[in-house]
């Protein structure tokens, strides 16, 4: 049901993993970001057993659901579906997005990463509902992100299609309106939400600065 209105849901869209909260849980993290006003949560864990994924996922999917945003889960397909996950988001590499596509349904979210207009083209030809774009900014969260490209890509791929993106990367409070006002229709992040001292209002700063340079669009 979120799928057929993916836009509405881009402005600030929280990406986190389970661990790495500086003593806080993931869960805390999220109720505080979701109470300040994110869009959409994305759980990216990379390193947690499958079995703590599933438990802390199932966690974090319910309180998606009750501040009702689109939970997604990044790279695994299988843990979207034991989790029934609004979707998934994907990289390049990872599973192609007709594929899971074909494992999740018609009315789920299928996300898709682009660091180049020849990944953008690849990921539309798989069927993307919105497109990830970055790493828009040098950011030490994902050290394999690759150099940092700007945001040219995010004003190409809104001038050629209509799909609904998001930029990510090293994005702030600082930087975020010229994300926006590239184009994205929101801004992914990690840092700064997870990692400030009140995630709550983090998450609120970037909603009203993504608002407010999104104008009438
Ligand atoms: N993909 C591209 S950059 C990135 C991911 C997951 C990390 C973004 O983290 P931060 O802390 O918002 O820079
Ligand atoms: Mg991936």
């Amino acid at each position: 049901m979120y799928r057929e209105h993916i836009s509405a849901y881009m402005p600030v869209y929280l990406v986190m993993g389970l661990e790495g909260h500086g003593g806080r849980t993931a869960l805390e993290i999220a109720r505080e970001a979701l109470e300040g006003g994110v869009t959409i949560l994305q759980l990216r864990e990379k390193n947690a057993p499958l079995k703590q994924v599933l438990e802390q996922g199932a966690k974090l999917r319910d309180l998606c659901r009750e501040y009702r945003v689109p939970f997604l889960v990044n790279d695994r397909v299988d843990v979207a579906v034991l989790l029934n996950a609004d979707g998934v988001h994907v990289g390049q590499d990872d599973i192609p997005g007709l594929a899971a596509r074909q494992l999740l349904g018609g009315d789920k979210i299928v996300g898709i990463s682009a660091g180049s207009m020849e990944e953008a083209e690849w990921a539309m030809a798989q069927g993307a509902d919105y497109l990830g774009v970055g790493p828009v900014y040098a950011t030490s969260t994902k050290p394999d992100a690759g150099e940092a490209i700007g945001t040219g890509l995010i004003g190409d791929i809104a001038r050629r299609w209509s799909v609904p993106t998001v930029g990510i990367g090293g994005i702030h409070s600082g930087n975020a309106a010229s994300v926006i006002q590239a184009g994205a229709g929101g801004v992914a992040v990690v840092s700064a939400i997870t990692k400030q001292s009140n995630p709550l209002q983090a998450a609120a700063e970037l909603k009203r600065i993504v608002l407010q340079s999104t104008g009438g669009r």
